[in-house]
C-alpha cells in the first residue's frame, strides 16, 4: 500500500459502493481517497473511467481502473495480499467457488427482486417485489446455515465475500418496511439471517457505512421524483 494511490468513486447510498468500503476497512486499507459522486451530474472522471456502464463504484489504483463491485472486491484481495486484515475470499478453491456462487445470487436474485421496491410504479408492484425478496431471503437463510456451520458469519468466524456483499445491502433491506410496509429482515421468518444482520451492522468495519432508514427513504423519494415516478403512500 505504501506509495500506492487508491481512489474510490462512490455514492453513499449505493450497496455496491458500501461493500467495497467495508472490505477496505476489513483489510485495513484505510489510506484511500473517497470521492462522492452525484447520480444526477456524473463527474468527467467517472464518465472517463467507466465509459461502458457509467456506474459507481470505480476503483482507481495507480492509474488503473477497476469497475464492478464484486470484481473490485476480488481485485483488492489479489492486489493487496499482504494487507493487515484477512482476505475477503477464502484460500480453498472450492470454498471460493461456493462464496462466489452466493455472492452472485445476492446480486442476480435478491437485488433484482428488490429493485421494484425502489422504482415500482404502483404500491402493488412494490409489495409484490418485497414478497419476492422474502423468498430469496428464505434461500439465503438455508445458505447461511450450511455455509456458517453454526458460526457467526457466512465465512465462519470471520467476515467474507458473502457477508460483505449481502451486508452492504442491509440498509435498503431494513428500509423496505418504511418504503412499502413489508418487513423483509424478519426474525420470525429468517431468524439466523436476522441475527447475522445485527452482528454485521455492529462490526467496526461497517460502522458509519450502512445508512439510516430515514436517509434512505428520503433518497428514494428524491430519486423517484427525478425519474418521474409517483410518490406512493
Ligand atoms: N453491477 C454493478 C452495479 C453498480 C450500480 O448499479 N451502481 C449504481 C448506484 S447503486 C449507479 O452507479 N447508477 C448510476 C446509473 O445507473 O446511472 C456493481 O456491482 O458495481
Amino acid at each position: 500500500m505504501a506509495g500506492e494511490e487508491l481512489t474510490l468513486l462512490g455514492l453513499w447510498a449505493s450497496p455496491f459502493v458500501i461493500r467495497v468500503r467495508i472490505a477496505f476497512n476489513l483489510k485495513g486499507l484505510t489510506a484511500y481517497v473517497y470521492s462522492e459522486e452525484s447520480i444526477y451530474h456524473k463527474s468527467e472522471l467517472l464518465l472517463k473511467s467507466n465509459p461502458v456502464l457509467k456506474k459507481v463504484p470505480v476503483l482507481l489504483h495507480d492509474g488503473k481502473t477497476i469497475c464492478e463491485s464484486q470484481i473490485i472486491l476480488q481485485y483488492v484481495d489479489e492486489a493487496f495480499p499482504t494487507a493487515a486484515g484477512a482476505p475477503v475470499l477464502p484460500s480453498d478453491p472450492y470454498d471460493r467457488a461456493i462464496a462466489r456462487f452466493w455472492a452472485s445470487y445476492v446480486d442476480d436474485k435478491l437485488f433484482s427482486a428488490w429493485l421494484p421496491v425502489f422504482i415500482g410504479k404502483t404500491a402493488e408492484e412494490r409489495v409484490e417485489a418485497a414478497t419476492q425478496v422474502l423468498a430469496t431471503l428464505d434461500t439465503l437463510e438455508q445458505a447461511f446455515e450450511e455455509c456458517s456451520k453454526g458460526k457467526a458469519f457466512f465465512a465462519g468466524d470471520t467476515v467474507g465475500l458473502v457477508d460483505v456483499v449481502l451486508g452492504s445491502f442491509l440498509g435498503w433491506l431494513y428500509a423496505t418496511e418504511a418504503i412499502c410496509g413489508v418487513k423483509v429482515v424478519d426474525a420470525t421468518r429468517t431468524p439466523l439471517l436476522a441475527a447475522w444482520a445485527e452482528r454485521f451492522c455492529a462490526l467496526d468495519a461497517a460502522k458509519g457505512l450502512i445508512p439510516d432508514v430515514e436517509r434512505l427513504v428520503e433518497y428514494n423519494k428524491a430519486r423517484r421524483v427525478f425519474l418521474g415516478l409517483p410518490l406512493l403512500p
